[in-house]
């Protein structure tokens, strides 16, 4: 593509200011020229030829091009007849420099925004830019519209017309067309009217499609009055803002493609999502914030970088008032539509605009996501995400998983609402939801081979840290191996309840006999896992039986504090109640004396509490120790129940998942 500048104009509407120089060398802002900017814009947007047409003051038009020292090749043609001929002549005596080429036509006293410029090279037919919000003008420009097409331009039409600016980009056969009736005018001598002349005769032929600029900038200059607001306008541009918002811990050739593209458009604000909003509604972040704001703050053209605490877009956009925000389409539908109507709402209210590009669904980026996520799976990077999430959101949940389709429905189970995602943080591997699963009771019957085998499963298809269900450790002997074993496996936490014995399921309570621990030998086993654990990250958790076994609130209080000083990375208090009180209590005299050890609970029985409660109470970890487990398994009792009493398997069909949703919960490997 050639650009074509016509700059063989008098220019006598600008009084003094074209006495020294052609118009084009006109300062619009410091030392920057109509020509200047025109030029620079070309060479940003990839063009590298130009051929300008000169008139008036020729040689210093020639030699300000070269001071310019910018990257384009200049043809420059003069026409030495400026002031008899119009521009039509100086393009026909141009024309063996246009041909077989697609044409950028400037006037050379047009000032545009760099967006203008992208939109009209964008284009995939030959186009002309007008402005469909702009009034018409008396003397200036317009163009007739028909049939989505533009079939006249002049000065002289008003009706079915729209402003138009003198700024075309050609394919070669359209421009081929319209400078073979250019030729035509000349060779009879029609050489005082505007090109525009010609192309009315053939526009029939010569397919050209207005490209509406709205009140995008997009000026001639030709008094100095349009200079004074043109120059006013250029200074509003640089210093308008706009924001996006990333939560991405790698930056790709499609992110840096938007960047450039919203940067046009004035000062980017980059706001970083913080570690807790990525968490929420996709994945816990590789990269934690301040990490990724050094990303984003080292991209050029980035003015600004800052912290975005919500996926809700309103703290950032009525702080910063940015002119423009700027998204992919994608969140026009879906979970993200919320977050766009509401960006849209606050726009609205101070008058700024959302801009909106088509998203990169490219297969490599989805590639890129996946690794990242392959990442999140191995043992030293799940392993540690546990204690991190715990630090960062202050309460994190986990439900139930006993194998690998378990596990993918706690992996991938999302609700999104009112703009929030909400997902569970970890996995618990229940003893009594494996051992179920197995068709065995809950009394440490299933041996740990057999519990690392479900472990594995689970891990094999799922990326989310792993709390393990430990019952008693066993003897401290093994117990040391198995905290070495789960360690190397990936696993973040391994609770431990102080019973002895032949340990039986806490929901049983003094129902059947079960024994407690000593403060001291448990004290013991706690002290020797924490002095056999090889990583750092690693938690062991003791369990608190004494509400259970109904040994009294000062019991379980005087062990809580022992097992943190044996070394605990935790305590779970545990309840059979349906009323929390005891648990509340329990949880406010721990937290007078110790603010900081994480503290856990498994509301099976006091279910009616929710996560916000507990976590204003100082509470750290809730666990859904059982629920996938007490809800899958009856209702597969009841299908087969239907099945028998049918003889046949048409009335439970409606019990069942269909088979097509069944494959999607399964990822393919690919
Ligand atoms: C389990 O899920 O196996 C537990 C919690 O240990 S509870 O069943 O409540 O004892
Ligand atoms: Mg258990």
């Amino acid at each position: 593509m050639k650009a074509l500048i016509l700059n063989s104009g008098k220019g006598t509407r600008m009084g003094h200011f074209t006495s020294q120089h052609p118009k084009c060398m006109t300062e619009i802002q410091g030392k920057e020229t109509i020509l200047s900017r025109q030029l620079r814009l070309l060479s940003q947007a990839g063009i590298t030829k130009a051929v300008i047409t000169t008139g008036p003051f020729a040689e210093a038009l020639m030699d300000y091009c070269d001071s310019l020292e910018l990257p384009l090749e200049y043809i420059f043609v003069n026409n030495d007849r400026y002031m008899d001929t119009n521009y039509i002549y100086s393009i026909c005596l141009a024309r063996d420099h246009l041909r077989d080429d697609d044409i950028l036509l400037l006037h050379g006293d047009l000032v545009f925004e760099e967006t203008v410029l992208d939109q009209v090279l964008e284009a995939e037919t030959s186009v002309m830019t007008v402005s469909s919000t702009a009034a018409l003008p008396e003397k200036d420009f317009k163009a007739v519209i028909a049939g989505g097409r533009i079939t006249r331009v002049g000065v002289e039409f008003f009706n079915d017309a729209v402003m138009a600016q003198p700024m075309y980009r050609f394919r070669r056969e359209d421009w081929a067309a319209w400078l073979e009736e250019i030729e035509a005018f000349c060779d009879r001598g029609e050489t005082g009217c505007y090109a525009e002349n010609a192309f009315n005769r053939i526009s029939g032929r010569c397919p050209l499609f207005p490209l509406d600029v709205r009140d995008a900038l997009c000026n001639e200059i030709d008094t100095p009055e349009d200079l004074a607001v043109i120059s006013h306008k250029l200074r509003e541009l640089a210093n308008r803002t706009v924001y996006m918002c990333f939560s991405t811990d790698v930056v790709h050739s499609g992110h840096i493609a938007i960047i450039n593209r919203a940067k046009k458009l004035g000062k980017l604000i980059v706001g970083v999502l913080s570690d807790e909003a990525v968490c929420s509604y996709k994945r816990f972040p590789l990269i934690p914030y301040e990490e990724r704001k050094t990303l984003f703050a080292n991209i050029s053209g980035v003015y600004q970088v800052v912290r975005q605490d919500t996926l809700s877009y309103r703290e950032n956009l009525e702080k910063y008032r940015a002119d423009y925000v700027v998204h992919g389409d994608d969140w026009q539908e879906g979970f993200q539509k919320p977050l766009r109507d509401e960006v849209v709402e606050i726009l609205a209210s101070y008058g700024g605009r959302l801009v909106e590009y088509p998203y990169a669904r490219e297969e490599k980026y989805r590639a890129l996501e996946e690794r990242m996520r392959f990442q999140l799976s191995l043992p030293d990077i799940r392993r540690s995400r546990l204690k991190k999430a715990i630090a960062m959101k202050g309460l994190i949940t986990a439900i139930e998983a006993h194998s690998g389709i378990t596990g993918l429905i706690a992996e991938k189970t999302i609700v999104y609402r009112d703009g929030k995602g909400s997902q569970f943080d970890a996995m618990w591997i229940s003893s009594l939801c494996d051992s179920t699963a197995k068709g065995k009771p809950d009394i440490e019957l299933v041996d740990m081979t057999s519990r690392f085998r479900t472990i594995d499963d689970i891990m094999e298809v799922t990326t989310k840290p792993i709390i393990f269900d430990g019952d008693t450790g066993g003897l401290t002997e093994h117990f040391v191996y198995t905290v070495k074993t789960l360690e190397r496996m990936g696993v973040s936490m391994v609770i431990i309840e102080d019973k002895t014995g032949l340990k039986k399921n806490s929901l049983f309570g003094t129902e059947v006999a079960q024994t407690q621990d000593t403060i001291e030998s448990f004290c013991a086993k706690l002290r020797a896992g924490k002095k056999a654990q090889k990583t750092r990250d690693f938690m062991i958790v003791a369990r608190i039986e004494s509400l259970i076994l109904e040994a009294g609130m000062e019991d379980a209080l005087t062990r809580a504090f022992a097992y943190v000083e044996a070394g605990a990375d935790g305590i779970m208090i545990h309840s059979r109640r349906k009323d929390p009180a005891e648990i509340f209590e329990f949880v406010a005299r721990f937290r007078e004396k110790d603010p900081t050890t994480p503290l856990v609970v498994v509301p099976t029985s006091f279910h009616s509490v929710t996560e916000e409660e507990f976590r204003e109470r100082g509470v750290n970890v809730v666990i859904y120790a059982n629920q996938l487990t007490r809800s899958g398994f009856p209702a597969m009792q009841t299908v087969a129940k239907t099945i028998l009493e049918n003889h046949r398997a048409k009335e439970a069909d409606a019990m069942c998942m269909p088979i097509k949703e069944i494959i999607t919960l399964i990822p393919a490997e690919d």
